[in-house]
């Protein structure tokens, strides 16, 4: 958790001066700004995956008995691959972005070359192998605990109406991950595989269509394999607080059930601007798109506010933090279902409208999970109430990143593309508003960190 902080607030950084510059506060180099939002875009994603790692196993492990080797393990292969990330980054010049998408890799216009795009490739290829080997830890627990996947996910409970041994939400939560961001994973390490042949031996050619296709159904997967990991933090943190047992009601493990599906044929939105594809895909990722909200507001959020309802809960950082994230999330898949209307997707799509939604569900929604996690492991159990510092550090972060993201969506809504390092001079009050939201995010993120390493500090002692 506090590497995941950490580099949390390093990127928040980047990100700041990406925004600074399109407001045209100071003058940077268009290049560099590329690696920054390259860096920004891999660093945050992966960091959301460590944290969203972190909990999950942390919460898994109150349920099964894991071992700890294959997620030092895990961590190792993960570290491994920040590295050569960084290193094609700042030292090769790789800046095409996070989602690598073929050919632009090989094609850098002179700006890297070939061996930095494969040094960013067996990055990500060393992080996914850390992540299938951490998710064949918990499936290979899971299915001896749970007499079968199909167990831990409670299909049975659901279709074969078997209560006995009904498993727990984090492990349905698990289980749940584990199917559908394996097969995301490996969609991905495909792409990767191919590209880097391709690198090398340029006469190996990749379809683009099929690649792309590759690289957005895992990319989708994936970052949204974060948050459904985090989640499990307010499955386990807010009983403490409510006394009252999250539980894997038929509602719950159906939901989940549909998250299974869902997330996986959701990624079609990400087709809606290739002609070359059949209409059907985007008939079905318009619907999808809509019924996808339904599992997750209508169930996560809902059940959420019923937990909390008449609990006479006290608020503190934590569950102040789990409470936002959730909220945060729900409240992003607005303008990402907006997004997902084919006539709206084709005026919309590259423009900032896009890191506006998921700028919200990530900074207000998986980012507020993972610090109310970390803020949690480290309660002083004699607080109950939420200090004056803490009120103020909790409003900050509400107040900048719901500012930071209603530019966004504005700039979108205006057509300002995204990913463009210069904005002309009419766009440039947005980037400027946005620079002052995200300076007040990166300063309560600041403290957030600082918090965290004083509470690590006084529980060791
Ligand atoms: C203070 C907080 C943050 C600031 C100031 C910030 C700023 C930015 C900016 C300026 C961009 C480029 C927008 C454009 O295309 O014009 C961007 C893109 C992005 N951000 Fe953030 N961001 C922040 C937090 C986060 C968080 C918490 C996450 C995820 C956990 C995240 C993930 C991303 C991703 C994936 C991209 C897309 C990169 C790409 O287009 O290749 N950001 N951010
Ligand atoms: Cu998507």
């Amino acid at each position: 958790m506090l590497l995941g902080g950490v580099v949390f607030l390093l990127m928040m950084v980047f990100g700041l001066i990406m925004r600074v510059a399109q407001g045209d506060l100071i003058s940077l180099d268009p290049e560099m700004f590329y690696l920054l939002l390259t860096a920004h875009g891999a660093g945050m994603v992966g960091s959301a995956a460590l944290s969203g790692a972190a909990i999950l196993w942390f919460f898994s492990a109150r349920h099964l008995n894991l071992r700890s080797s294959i997620y030092i393990a895990f961590l190792g292969l993960f570290l491994a691959g920040v590295v050569l990330i960084l290193g094609s980054i700042f030292i090769g010049g790789y800046g095409g972005a996070w989602t690598f998408l073929f050919p632009l890799p090989a094609m850098s216009g002179g700006l890297w070359e070939a061996w930095a795009g494969v040094m960013f490739c067996v990055g990500y290829l060393l992080i996914g192998v850390g992540f299938l080997l951490y998710y064949l830890e918990l499936g290979l627990k899971i299915a001896s605990r749970y007499n079968g996947l199909l167990g831990g996910l409670g299909w049975r409970y659901l279709f074969a109406n078997n209560s006995t041994d009904v498993p727990p939400p984090t492990i349905v939560a698990a289980s749940s991950v584990l199917v559908f961001n394996t097969i995301g994973i490996v969609f991905g390490a495909a792409v990767l595989a191919a590209s880097i042949v391709n690198l090398l031996l340029p006469s190996f050619e990749v379809d683009p269509l099929l690649a792309k296709n590759a690289i957005y159904f895992f990319g989708h997967v994936f970052i949204n394999a974060t948050i459904y990991m985090a989640v499990t933090a307010v499955y386990e943190i807010l009983p403490d607080y409510t006394g009252r047992p999250w539980k894997s009601t038929k509602l719950f493990i159906g939901a989940w059930a549909a998250v299974v599906i869902f997330v996986q044929a959701v990624y079609f939105h990400h087709l809606l601007q290739d002609v070359n594809m059949p209409a059907w895909t985007m008939a079905v990722g318009q619907v999808v798109s809509y019924a996808s909200g339904v599992p997750l507001i209508g169930v996560t959020v809902f059940s959420l506010a019923v937990y909390i309802k008449g609990s006479g809960l006290k608020w503190d950082l934590p569950i102040s933090l789990l409470t936002l994230g959730v909220v945060g999330w729900g409240l992003g898949s607005i303008p990402a279902m907006v997004d997902g209307m084919v006539s709206v997707n084709k005026l919309m799509h590259n423009t900032q409208w896009v890191p506006g939604h998921f700028h919200t569900y990530l900074l207000l929604g998986e980012v507020a999970m993972a610090f109310g996690f970390a803020a949690w492991l480290v309660r002083d159990k004699a607080v109950t109430t939420l200090s004056s510092l803490d009120r103020l550090v909790f409003r900050a972060y509400v107040f900048g990143g719901a500012g930071f993201v209603l530019v966004f969506l504005w700039s979108g809504a205006s057509s300002i593309p995204r990913r463009w390092a210069v904005h002309y001079e009419q766009w440039q009050l947005q980037s400027q508003l946005a620079s002052g939201f995200a300076l007040i995010v990166v300063l309560a993120t600041l403290v957030l960190v600082v918090r965290y390493v004083a509470g690590l500090a006084r529980r060791s002692q």
